[in-house]
């Protein structure tokens, strides 16, 4: 093995997600580590030992250690070939400029207070549509759906943060990207034919909530859109969102089974409800994710479902369709005997998820 991927435990880290999906089209076999963000825990000492900032993603390439994922790319290719174009390639970094200058408009409208309903909001709404109409051209100036004439490190490039804004702008500001603009929206369902894109694929719960500690805040601009498509991400029904749009796998049901059960003491014990009324709750859900039939749970059943219906991330515990799957099934569980939510996800951290709640199954 002569490559270590030391990333972040959730998957969060849009950085990582660049080297990680570059790394499985290249199919080299690499080792990986994983590391506490600061806004969801304490960052291992043995890791700020290799890198005083504590910032990832960092690669080990035979015994040598490097940090900043554009110098990640690079090292990498000069050793395993380049991904169709290489990260300084003419055609290539043209298109690197491209995705920092839509990074900066985004950043610039959901990260920055303009106030609801304000103009101020239009306008950056207004600016951040003049990047995504260059990068609309960029994708109509070749013949396939990809930034260059086949899949390429500008695709890779371009993958993290572009799924983040899909999700974090139908959220907070009511605006679809993915459907709004049809070389996006080809780009997408693109993506989605790969499978090593789909193993890296995020959903538009986790992001909406991942993303503000990370951020420093995301605002919502309060439109009547945007209202509808929170109450859509936060309590569902969460199947025909346009985060995914490839069929739902036979396996999305068995799969999130499969992930409860693994860590179900875990799960049972960071539960904010009495262990007797989760464990009862939760056979109640899994039962009719599974069977369909109606199995209704203990009182305070509401409360305990719908804090785990909050948490369940993806790609961390388990694919797109199976979080959704369970998602539908906690919700519709709860809603039998109450209108309860869980405590609210914090913004200005994500503590509620520290992964060592996880270390012990
Ligand atoms: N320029 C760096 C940026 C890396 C970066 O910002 N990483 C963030 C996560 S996305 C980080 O490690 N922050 C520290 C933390 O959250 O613990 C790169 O391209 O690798």
């Amino acid at each position: 093995m002569r490559v270590t991927l030391y990333r972040d435990n959730h998957a969060w880290c849009p950085y990582c997600q660049k080297v990680w999906l570059w790394l499985e089209e290249q199919r080299v076999p690499y080792r990986i580590k994983k590391v506490t963000m600061f806004c969801y825990g304490e960052k291992e000492r043995w890791y700020k030992q290799l890198v005083p900032s504590g910032m990832l993603p960092a690669l080990e390439l035979d015994g040598q250690f490097v940090t900043e994922s554009d110098d990640i790319l690079v090292a990498l290719e000069q050793t395993f070939g380049l991904l169709y174009k290489g990260m300084n390639d003419a055609a290539v970094l043209p298109l690197r400029r491209l995705e920092r200058l839509l990074f900066s408009e985004w950043c610039n409208w959901l990260c920055r207070p303009s106030g609801p309903f304000s103009s101020k909001d239009q306008q950056k709404q207004g600016q951040f549509q003049e990047i995504v109409d260059l990068v609309e051209a960029a994708l109509a100036s070749t013949p396939g759906p990809y930034f260059l004439d086949v899949f390429s490190t500008a695709d890779v490039v371009f993958t993290p943060y572009v799924e983040r804004m899909n999700a974090s702008l139908y959220y907070y500001k009511g605006y679809d990207l993915r459907t709004a603009n049809p070389g996006f929206s080809a780009w997408f369902d693109a993506m989605e034919t790969r499978s090593t894109y789909r193993g890296t694929q995020s959903d538009f719960h986790t992001h909406a909530h991942d993303l503000p500690p990370q951020m420093g805040g995301c605002y919502s601009n309060d439109q009547p859109q945007s209202q509808a498509n929170q109450l859509r991400v936060d309590q569902g029904p969460w199947l025909g969102l346009p985060d995914v749009t490839y069929p739902e796998p036979e396996t999305a049901r068995g799969e999130a089974l499969h992930r409860v059960l693994k860590h179900r003491d875990n799960l049972v014990r960071v539960n904010p409800a009495a262990d007797g009324v989760i464990d009862a709750a939760l056979r109640c859900a899994l039962t009719r994710m599974m069977t369909g039939e109606v199995c209704v749970p203990p009182p305070g059943a509401d409360v305990a479902l719908r804090y785990l219906r909050d948490r369940v991330n993806v790609p961390r515990d388990m694919s797109i369709y199976a979080a959704k799957r369970l998602r539908q099934a906690l919700e519709e569980t709860a809603a039998l005997v109450g209108d309860r939510q869980g405590p609210p996800i914090p913004i200005n951290h994500r503590r509620d998820q520290n992964p060592l709640d996880f270390a012990h199954t």
